[in-house]
C-alpha cells in the first residue's frame, strides 16, 4: 500500500466512489456505538474517516484505539457525505498505524485552552501542528518568494557571504564571539561590509537572505538574537533609488500574499491591503518637530525613544520613511550630505511605530570612510580587507537591510516577534 496518494485538498467530486490513500495525524476520534469518526489532519486540512462496525469490526477497533496525534495512513473509498465538513468521508479498507503518539500530549493541538507562549515554544514541533501557528510560516515562505522574484526581475544577483567574521559592522557591543581555531572571531551582525565589497566587483546589484546575529541583552517583543535579514546593495545608485526598489518589494510581498495565501489570511483572520506608493517621506527634523508638538521629550541629534516613535505613529500611519538622520546616530559607512555633513543619506522604513528596514547611500571614498571610522572610535587598520576594495575603483552605491520577522510581525499583527520565527533565539532561550 502506498502511504499517500492524495492530500485532503486534492480530493474532489471526481474521486467519489474511488479508492484513495490519505495520511496524516489523528486529530480526534469519536466513537458512537457501532460507528467511529476519525478526524485525520494533513498539511492542507481535515478528512473524516468513518469506520463502520458492520463492515469491518477489526478495523473499527484498531482505529478507535489510536492515541490522538498518532500518524496513520488510510486506504479507502471516498463517499459523498453532506454532513462531513469537507462534503465527503473516507470509508477505510486498510489502515496502517505508522507511528503511535505517547500520551498525554505535551500541549494540545485542537483544545480551546490557551497554552502559554513559553510552553508552546518548548514544544514547538507540536505547536506548529496548529493551523494558525503554521499559517505564519506559509506567509513567510511567500514573502521570501516575492522578494526574490522582485529583486531578480530588477537584475539583482543572489549571493551568500560569511557568517563567521573578524570584525563588527553595526557597532562593537552586540557581537557573539566564537573561537575560530586559535583566533577570536564573531558571528556576523549583518552582511553589510561584504555586500558593499561586491560593489567593487562589477556585479552591481546583489542581494542576500541570511541569518544575522545580535548579542542584544534586552529581552523585548521586537528583538531576536538571531534573525533573518534580507539585504540588498546597488551600485551607481543613491538612497532614493533603493527606496524606490524597497517600495516595489513591499508591494510585491503583500500582493503575492493576498494572491497565494487566501486560506492562511482567513485562518489568521487578517486583511492586508496593498499599500500605495510612494510612501510618505518625512525627514528627521520634521519628526523632531512632530514629537515636540505632542509634548514628548526628544533630544535633537539623537535616536528616538519608544515613546517618541509612538507619538510619531499617531500622525504617520502605515508605511513611511524617516530620512536625513543625524550622522552621529548612524554607522560609519553612511554617506553624510555633501553640503551639510551633520546629517546623512540614511533612511528607516517604518510601519506605525515599528522599524522594518534601514538603509542608506554609502561612503564610497576611501579617505572619507577612514575619517568616518575614526570619528566613531574605530581603527581603520582592523578593516583593511574592506577598505582595500575602496582603493581600486569603487562606484557610488546604496542599499538596505530588511528584517523578515519584523515584516511578518507587521503583516500578521503578531503580539510577539517570536511567533514569526520557528525556533527563536533570545536572551534566555537556546533550545529547542
Ligand atoms: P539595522 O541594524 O537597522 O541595519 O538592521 C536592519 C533591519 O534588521 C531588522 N533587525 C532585527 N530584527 C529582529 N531582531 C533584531 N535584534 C534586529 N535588529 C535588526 C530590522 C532592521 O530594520 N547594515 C544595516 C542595513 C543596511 O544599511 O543595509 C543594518 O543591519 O528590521
Amino acid at each position: 500500500m502506498r502511504l499517500r496518494t492524495k492530500y485532503s485538498s486534492e480530493i474532489t467530486e471526481n474521486d467519489y466512489n474511488k479508492n484513495v490513500v490519505v495520511a496524516g495525524w489523528v486529530q480526534d476520534v469519536r466513537k458512537l456505538g457501532s460507528i467511529s469518526f476519525i478526524q485525520l489532519r494533513d498539511r492542507d486540512g481535515i478528512i473524516q474517516v468513518t469506520a463502520l462496525k458492520k463492515e469491518n469490526p477489526e478495523m473499527l477497533k484498531k482505529l478507535t484505539g489510536v492515541p490522538r496525534e498518532s500518524v496513520i495512513s488510510v486506504e479507502g473509498v471516498v463517499k459523498e457525505n453532506k454532513e462531513a465538513k469537507a462534503g465527503f468521508e473516507v470509508i477505510p479498507r486498510d489502515v496502517k498505524i505508522i507511528n503511535s503518539a505517547k500520551t498525554p500530549l505535551p500541549i494540545g493541538v485542537v483544545d480551546k485552552v490557551d497554552t502559554d507562549f513559553e510552553t508552546r515554544l518548548n514544544h514547538r514541533f507540536m505547536d506548529l501542528r496548529k493551523p494558525e501557528a503554521q499559517a505564519v510560516f506559509k506567509l513567510r515562505h511567500t514573502l521570501l518568494k516575492a522578494v526574490r522574484e522582485e529583486l531578480v526581475s530588477e537584475g539583482f544577483v543572489e549571493i551568500h557571504t560569511p557568517k563567521i567574521v573578524a570584525t563588527a559592522t553595526e557597532g562593537g557591543t552586540n557581537l557573539f564571539p566564537v573561537q575560530y581555531f586559535e583566533k577570536k572571531a564573531f558571528l556576523n551582525q549583518s552582511p553589510q561590509l561584504y555586500k558593499q565589497m561586491m560593489m567593487a566587483t562589477g556585479l552591481d546589484r546583489v542581494f542576500e537572505v541570511g541569518p544575522a546575529f545580535r548579542a542584544e541583552e534586552h529581552d523585548t517583543i521586537r528583538h531576536l538574537n538571531e534573525f533573518t535579514s534580507i539585504d540588498m546593495e546597488m551600485a551607481f545608485a543613491d538612497e532614493e533609488d533603493v527606496m524606490k526598489i524597497l517600495e516595489k518589494v513591499i508591494q510585491k510581498m503583500i500582493s503575492m500574499v493576498n494572491n497565494e495565501n487566501k486560506k492562511e489570511l482567513s485562518i489568521l483572520n487578517i486583511k492586508i491591503p496593498v499599500p500605495e506608493t510612494p510612501f510618505k517621506r518625512v525627514n528627521y527634523s520634521e519628526c523632531v518637530e512632530l514629537i515636540k508638538s505632542k509634548n514628548i521629550g526628544v533630544t535633537d541629534g539623537e535616536d528616538f525613544s519608544m515613546e517618541a516613535t509612538k507619538a510619531l505613529a499617531e500622525e504617520l500611519k502605515g508605511f513611511y520613511f524617516i530620512t536625513s538622520w543625524p550622522t552621529k546616530t548612524k554607522p560609519f559607512y553612511v554617506q553624510p550630505f555633501e553640503n551639510n555633513p551633520e546629517i546623512c543619506r540614511a533612511f528607516d522604513l517604518m510601519y506605525d511605530e515599528k522599524e522594518v528596514t534601514s538603509g542608506a547611500q554609502r561612503v564610497h571614498d576611501a579617505n572619507l570612510l577612514k575619517e568616518r571610522m575614526k570619528d566613531q572610535g574605530l581603527s581603520p587598520e582592523n578593516f583593511r580587507y574592506y577598505l582595500e576594495s575602496f582603493e581600486y575603483g569603487m562606484p557610488p552605491h546604496a542599499g538596505w537591510g530588511l528584517g523578515v520577522e519584523r515584516m511578518l510581525t507587521i503583516l500578521t499583527n503578531a503580539k510577539n516577534i517570536r511567533e514569526c520565527v520557528l525556533f527563536p533565539r533570545d536572551r534566555r532561550r537556546l533550545i529547542p
